[in-house]
Formats: C-alpha cells, sequence, structure tokens
C-alpha cells in the first residue's frame, strides 16, 4: 500500500471520491484509522464516519464529533472536514497532540444525497432528498432534531428550504447522527458542525434568546477559534448563540448535541464565502480550509485543556 494522499483541494470532491479518499487511509494507516457506517441516507447511500486515533490501543478517550453537509449546497463544508482528516491523518507528526487524550470521530458528509443532487441537478438544493408531501422534496435536517422542534424559526410547508419535517427525526440521516452522538455520551466534549456561509462561530441556543448557564465554557472555546483565524489570516469571525447574533432556528444539530446527548461544548462554524456565497471558486478551496483547520485546532486545544 501506498501512503500519497490522493485528496485534492483544488476541486469540490463528489461523495465517491470522499468515500475512496476514507477507504485508502483506511488501508493505509490501519492502526490509526477505523471507518463505520453509522447509518443510509434516504437514497441508500452510506453515512460514513472515520474514527482517528494515534494507535495506542486505548480506547475510552474522550472524543471531538465533527461533521459536515447537513446542508447540500455548502460544499467548502465537506472540503473542511476533508483537510481536518487529511490533517490529523496524514500529517500525524505535526498533529499528534491533538490524539494525545482525543480521539476524533468525523462524518464528512452528513446528506449524501443532497450533496450529489446540488452536483448533478440543483447547485442551490439545501434540504434532504426524501418526499415531502405530494408535490415537496426534502427536510431541513438542522430544523429536525427533536430539542423545541419547530417552535422557531422553522416552517411547516413541505415546500420551504427550512421545512422541519414531518416529526422531528423523520429523516433518516437526522436519525443516524443522533444515534452516533448518544453513542459517544460520556465521552464527547466537544461537537462542532460545518455550514455555510458567513464567518460565524455559533453556539446555543438556536431556539430561544436566552444563554444555556455554561455558555461562557463554549464561548470561551469559540473566541480562542476566532482568534487562532483572525492572527493567522486577518478573517474576522463573530461568536455568540446562534439566536442573538444571527437568527432564531429551533432544532437544530448542535442544541441537540449539547442539551439531549449531554456534549458540553457544541458549536456551528459558518465557513467564509469568499466572495461567492455557498460556492466559493475551487482555487478558494485550499486557503479556506487551511484557515478553518487554524480555527477548529485552536478550539481543540482550548477543548483539551479543560
Ligand atoms: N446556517 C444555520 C442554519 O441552519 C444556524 C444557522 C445554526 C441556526 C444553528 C440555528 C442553529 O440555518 C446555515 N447556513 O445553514
Ligand atoms: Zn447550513
Amino acid at each position: 500500500s501506498s501512503s500519497r494522499s490522493s485528496i485534492s483541494f483544488s476541486a469540490y470532491q463528489r461523495y465517491d471520491a470522499i468515500n475512496s479518499y476514507l477507504d485508502q487511509l483506511a488501508e493505509n494507516y490501519p492502526s490509526r484509522v477505523n471507518l463505520k457506517t453509522i447509518g443510509k441516507s434516504y437514497g441508500g447511500l452510506a453515512l460514513r464516519t472515520i474514527t482517528i486515533t494515534n494507535g495506542d490501543g486505548n480506547t475510552n478517550k474522550k472524543v471531538i464529533l465533527l461533521d459536515a453537509g447537513i446542508h447540500a449546497r455548502e460544499w467548502i463544508a465537506p472540503a473542511g472536514a476533508l483537510y481536518v482528516i487529511q490533517q490529523l491523518v496524514e500529517n500525524f507528526e505535526e498533529n499528534s497532540h491533538l490524539l494525545e487524550t482525543y480521539d476524533w470521530v468525523i462524518l464528512p458528509v452528513v446528506n449524501p444525497d443532497g450533496y450529489e443532487y446540488t452536483h448533478t441537478n440543483t447547485r442551490m438544493w439545501r434540504k434532504t432528498r426524501k418526499p415531502a408531501s405530494k408535490s415537496c422534496v426534502g427536510t431541513d435536517a438542522n430544523r429536525n432534531f427533536d430539542f423545541h422542534w419547530g417552535e422557531v424559526g422553522a416552517s411547516s410547508s413541505a415546500c420551504s428550504d427550512t421545512y422541519k419535517g414531518a416529526s422531528a427525526f423523520s429523516e433518516p440521516e437526522t436519525q443516524a447522527l443522533r444515534d452516533l452522538m448518544h453513542s459517544l455520551t460520556g465521552r464527547a466534549k466537544f461537537y462542532l458542525t460545518l455550514h455555510s456561509y458567513g464567518n460565524y462561530l455559533l453556539y446555543p441556543w438556536g431556539y430561544t434568546s436566552a444563554l444555556p448557564d455554561t455558555w461562557e465554557d463554549i464561548d470561551e472555546v469559540a473566541q480562542a477559534g476566532a482568534a487562532a483565524i483572525k492572527s493567522g489570516t486577518g478573517t474576522d469571525y463573530t461568536v455568540g448563540s446562534s439566536t442573538n447574533v444571527l437568527y432564531a432556528a429551533a432544532g437544530g444539530s448542535d442544541d441537540y448535541a449539547f442539551a439531549a446527548a449531554g456534549i458540553p461544548i457544541s458549536i456551528t462554524m459558518e465557513l467564509p464565502a469568499a466572495g461567492n456565497g455557498f460556492n466559493p471558486a475551487p482555487s478558494k478551496i485550499e486557503e479556506l480550509v487551511r484557515e478553518t483547520w487554524l480555527g477548529i485546532k485552536a478550539m481543540a486545544e482550548k477543548v483539551e485543556q479543560k
């Protein structure tokens, strides 16, 4: 087996290419990489996680849980997750301190049906791909989690881009992510979900303008991420609760991870647009994911110091 990296950050990768990269890493680094299929999308695509360790055999470490691609059109988010994977696995020497007391569990494409649909049909598709009514398709996966589900910032119309779903956890993709979170309860200390766009580091609550009792612990982590990015590239991120700095929206994965799955640090990261909304130019991907990694690394270091 070769140890050559075969993922490119000069183009957005399709679901199959992402899977091939994960398979290649598992083959090349069997002592530090473990792949699991945690469920299937509505369309039958595997929802695959990569667990990255330092190979020391300790199976009860604390965990950082990272996902991306809840929203189909936010292409830079799965690219960011892939870069984290590449850094932790293929640049292990430089990053081994991040795997000393923590394992990382990464789900790079939460909504592969939607992700593929944005490549083959409709670039601006956001939702899942399960029929929602006679004439409309898809549920907003980030309105479908069962914590104050549907109370605010979510639509009851199946045709809306922010459709909350017929019930909480109506989608196989959100069910799988829910089950993954609960399987890590007690071990998972940091949940980070990658979206785009707008340069935000958001934390609970999404359903109310009130803040959780422990908001200062989360804020400290998010501020560390924003500061690292600012000093590395000059890019500004806004830090605060989703409701207070962006808009109120219930049923998000971050509120659920924090409140229902008991993950004490829970953050939504909205990556930059690089001047082009959901579609940063391919030539910008590499600098964006490098910058994102600066923030993620700083947040992980802060969590791991706690
Ligand atoms: N933004 C998030 C959304 O789901 C968000 C913002 C996150 C709101 C968490 C509430 C809670 O609307 C994008 N770009 O998807
Ligand atoms: Zn999003």
